[in-house]
């Protein structure tokens, strides 16, 4: 109801303006004015609106800066996050001083140049020293940024340390599920025909590697300084798995494994205190719009001393418990059951035989 109160007054007040214009125009026609000629004092009018327009702007952007630059997010709380945020620092000090010059610029042009009657433009065809000066210059800022982003990326997604703690993050809509690998330190074979109410994710229970997977839902702990890596599957379409304070997002994609590697390096209750925030949580959240639930599909993530994350992992049931299935039952694992497939793999799969999946 407020929307469509919203509408009519945009639409009425469009109206309006309308109709003002219409008045200004018969007027001057009254007046033997012809409304369609644009005097010098209109011109002056005109460009010294944009210039007050622009600094407005301007001044807005400063304000936006100032005003609004505490929300911005907190430290880094992962090990790699800190060459993102050089990254994202060096970026920013290149562009926002040519934003401000660039526009400050525009602006005085703009208001210096305003057509006069008597004044006409100077011819200038071509110069190739100023044409080489802006196309090498930014060609050589952006390449140098782009290598630089570049070698973060690689140097940030090299394969994960053999100690890694492995997790699956399966995402759908609307929720998140998490599997801890278990003492073996290896998540068990899934695959979708698998899937029933009682086993959500597919989980096979003819692997062994199976039955100590541990699955978690409603929030996921990690140990402090110690590396984890994030296997990401979707059951149904496009997700994002989205941790912000730890600067790291990753694509979930139906019938494929993503994965991302990082060190948590600020325990929560650090952040709290950090932030001075103590309803402060690290967050894993949906950053790709995948549903009219969306907006809500988030899981907490409680980083803390690897004493606390240990207990609170042996407080949750193993996958064997779960089923009621006993850990003596352990099975070879059956040809038929298959790990989703890679996304190599997946390619291959396709390019081969268009019907096959895991
Ligand atoms: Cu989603």
């Amino acid at each position: 109801m407020v929307n469509l109160l919203i509408a009519i007054v945009l639409i009425l007040a469009i109206v309006v303006l309308a109709k003002v214009i219409r008045v200004f125009e018969l007027s001057s026609e009254l007046k033997g004015e012809d409304p369609a000629k644009v005097t010098q004092s209109d011109n002056r009018t005109q460009s010294t609106m944009f210039m007050v327009m622009g600094l407005l702007y301007l001044c807005f952007v400063v304000y936006a800066f100032v005003v609004w630059g505490k929300h911005l997010l907190p430290a880094s709380a992962s090990v790699h996050g800190e060459e993102i945020d050089h990254l994202m620092s060096i970026t920013l000090w290149i562009i926002t001083p040519m934003f401000f010059l660039t526009h400050l610029i525009l602006i005085f042009f703009a208001y210096k140049y305003f057509h006069r009657k008597n004044r006409t433009a100077t011819f200038f065809a071509h110069s190739t020293k100023l044409e080489m000066i802006w196309t090498v210059v930014p060609t050589i800022v952006l390449t140098s940024l782009i290598v630089y982003g570049l070698s973060v990326w690689n140097k940030i997604t090299e394969d994960e340390p053999d100690d890694a703690i492995e997790i699956e993050l399966y995402a759908k809509q609307f929720d998140w599920t998490a599997r801890y690998s278990g003492e073996d330190g290896v998540l068990g074979k899934s695959g979708y025909r698998l899937i029933t109410s009682e086993n959500p994710l597919g989980v096979s229970k003819e692997d062994k590697a199976s039955m100590d997977d541990k699955i978690v839902r409603g929030e996921i702990h990690l140990p402090v300084g110690k590396p984890v890596v994030f296997k990401f599957h979707s059951r149904d379409v496009l997700h994002s798995a989205y941790m912000p304070h730890f600067r790291l997002q990753m694509n979930c994609v139906p019938g494929m494994t993503t994965q991302f590697h990082m060190v948590p390096k600020i325990t929560t209750a650090e952040m709290k205190a950090q932030t001075g925030n103590p309803d402060f949580e690290y967050l894993l959240l949906c950053n790709k719009i995948c549903g009219g639930a969306h907006y809500n599909m988030q899981m907490n993530i409680i980083v803390e001393s690897e004493e606390a994350y240990n207990e609170w992992l042996k407080g949750n049931k193993t996958f064997a418990e779960s089923m009621g299935v006993g850990a003596e039952q352990k099975i070879e694992v059956s040809e038929a059951v298959s790990e989703e497939p890679t996304s190599e793999e997946a390619t291959q799969e396709a390019a081969t035989s268009p019907e096959s999946h895991s």
